[in-house]
């Protein structure tokens, strides 16, 4: 019981940043997506080649959550644009609170969109309301198509799901349509996308879906 009312007290804390978040990103206009999956799904890849197809005229920023190093706040720096690494120093996901702090560093007057990609776990992060207007749950089929079925909390706050390293579905006995059911239990229209850093264009319709969030 002890536990049950920590664990209350710890998402009552996190859910009263997560209002402060959201009220300084209305307040500016802008839209802030959370980025979600497993260690080395590909987060910060689709990052780098999602960015750079947003529509010019789109001002973008992005906060980057890592347990430890910068090392992903530094490839998305090398983009050019505004990037903001929020460390979580053991923690196995980004709070609102990290969240909060790191906007408040961000030039909200001047922005349309924030990216923020959470830690890599499957996880905790789907527990954690960060302020944000929309979740996309990032898979790669080197994971496994069984992983929206053992995972589903991911796969149902999502509002859409990518699936990554598609050039590697032959080395793999990744199942789409297997994936695709598990997925779509919490939604039959949740969209999904396949995806391949081999072919940058397949990020289109993530970059189109991004876009029509801050201009629709
Ligand atoms: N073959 C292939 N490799 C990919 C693809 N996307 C990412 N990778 C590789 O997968 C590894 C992890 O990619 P990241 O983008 O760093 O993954 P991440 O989800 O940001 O990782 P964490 O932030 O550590 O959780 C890197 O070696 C990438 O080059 C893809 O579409 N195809
Ligand atoms: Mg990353």
């Amino acid at each position: 019981m002890k536990v049950e009312v920590l664990k209350k007290s710890l998402l009552e804390s996190n859910e009263n940043a997560a209002q402060l978040s959201r009220a300084l990103l209305d307040e500016h206009g802008v839209v802030a997506v959370n980025i979600m999956g497993g260690a080395g799904c590909g987060k910060t890849t689709l990052l780098e080649h999602t960015i750079p197809q947003l529509a010019s005229g789109l001002s973008v920023a992005v906060l980057e959550g890592d347990v430890a190093t910068t090392k992903d706040a530094d490839r998305i720096a090398a983009l050019g644009v505004p990037v903001v690494q929020l460390l979580t120093e053991g923690g196995c996901h980004l709070t609102a609170s990290l969240v909060e702090h790191g906007l408040r560093r961000l030039p909200l007057a001047s922005l349309d969109l924030v990216l923020i990609e959470n830690v890599g776990n499957p996880i905790c992060p789907a527990s954690f309301n960060l302020g944000e207007h929309r979740r996309l749950a990032v898979l790669s089929v080197t994971e496994g198509d069984d992983k929206p079925a053992k995972y589903p909390l991911l796969f149902k706050v999502a509002d859409r799901v990518v699936i990554t390293k598609t050039d590697l579905l032959e080395a793999t006995d990744f199942d789409m349509d297997q994936a695709a059911t598990d997925i779509r239990v919490w939604g039959a229209d949740k969209p999904i996308d396949s995806t391949s850093a081999k072919e940058p264009s397949s990020m289109r319709p993530v970059a189109e879906w991004l876009r029509g969030l801050c201009t629709g």
